[in-house]
Parts: structure tokens; sequence; C-alpha cells
């Protein structure tokens, strides 16, 4: 039997759990994020994008035919994703300009790392990157403006369906996968969980 993402989820409940709660979405949920905490966070999330993308790409550049559509259509929503990001910048008057805080910059560097690992890894992480926000924008439960927009676009039914459609295609690759690598993608899982950790934590630090 080989490793599928559903057990990554079963076998590490608590260091996931530190991947998707967090006090910063709790705030957001209950309105009294500080809006500079939110900003920060929106900026530093634009910047992840732009390495996420390039991230995506190198996916698609690894994986088999049969797994180009689901990709393709990520690719495209991205395109959407860093136009909206750039928009909700300009209505809170932010520049996007501004250097990655360090929690930002490790994340950007993991990921660039991961184009020669083996495609089984890249689609691990992929969904892992994925459902990390699908789940941690939907686990404070329904959030008022102006979150809510935020926590739709993560939270949505359809980027729940594409969420699927990623772990799908994890597991198929996994199945084919030497020991070796699945161990590779185990890691991998981990590292994201500590990456996400500490992204949240990187919207009260001003730097
Ligand atoms: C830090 N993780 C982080 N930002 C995101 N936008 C996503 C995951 C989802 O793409």
């Amino acid at each position: 039997m080989s490793l599928t993402c559903q057990q990554l989820l079963d076998k590490y409940p608590q260091k996931w759990k530190a991947a998707i709660s967090h006090p910063f979405l709790d705030n957001c949920s209950a309105g009294t994020i500080k809006p500079e905490q939110f900003n920060t966070w929106l900026v530093q999330d634009y910047l992840f994008v732009i390495e996420f993308t390039r991230f995506l790409a190198q996916g698609l550049a690894s994986a088999p035919v049969e797994h180009f559509d689901v990709l393709l259509g990520g690719l495209h929503a991205i395109k959407d994703e860093l136009q909206w990001f750039q928009t909700k910048a300009k209505e809170r008057q932010l520049s996007l300009d501004v250097p990655k805080q360090a929690a930002c910059q490790a994340y950007g560097e993991y990921m660039a790392g991961l184009a020669n690992a083996p495609y089984p890894v890249q689609a691990v992480a992929l969904w892992a990157i994925e459902i990390a926000y699908n789940q941690a924008w939907q686990l404070p439960g329904k959030m008022a403006a102006p979150y809510l927009e935020f926590a739709e676009r993560w939270g949505n039914s359809q980027f729940s369906e594409y969420v699927q459609l990623l772990g799908k295609q994890a597991d198929a690759a996994l199945e084919n996968a030497t020991p070796q690598v699945q161990q590779q993608a185990e890691d991998a899982f981990l590292k994201i969980a500590e990456l996400e950790k500490d992204f949240w934590q990187m919207a009260y630090k001003t730097e």
C-alpha cells in the first residue's frame, strides 16, 4: 500500500492543526485583527503567490499529461488571483513593492527547491499548500466583512473541489513512487505545515 494524502493528515493531526489554525484567523473572524496585521499578511501573501505561481509552472513541467487539465486550471485561476491581490492592495493603499519577510522568503526558497524533486513530491506539496488555505479559512466559521471575501476565496466549494482533485493526482503519483520518494513526500508535507504556521505568525511582526 502506498502513502496517500489522507494518511498524512491522519498521521500528524497536531502539526497540521498548527498549520491551519492561528489567532490571526480567529481575529479575522472576530473582527479584532489590527488593520496593519491584516495588511502585512495581505502584502506578504501576494509576494508568496508570485513564487507559488512559479512553483505551479514547475509542477506542470514535471507532470504526466493526464494531470495537465487540473494543473492548467490552477494556473488559470492564479492569473485572476494575482490581479485580485493587486486590487485589494490598491483599495487599502498598500505598496506591494516591499521586501519579503523571513517566513515568506523561506517559503519561496523551499518551493523553488522543489523544482528538482520527483513529481510525486511536487504533487503532494502542491496539494498540501492548497488544502492548508482551504481548511484554514473555513475553520473559524463564517467571517464578517471585510474578511468574508478573503475566507471565501479559499473556502468556496469550487476551490474545495480543486483541492480534492489535487489530492487524487498526488495519490496517483504516489502509487508509482519508491519508498524513498514517498518519504520525501512525507517530509515535504511536514515542512509545509511548519512554513504555513510561521506564515500566519509573520502578520504579528513588523520588520
Ligand atoms: C501562505 N499558503 C500561503 N498562501 C496562500 N495563498 C496559499 C497557501 C494558497 O494558495
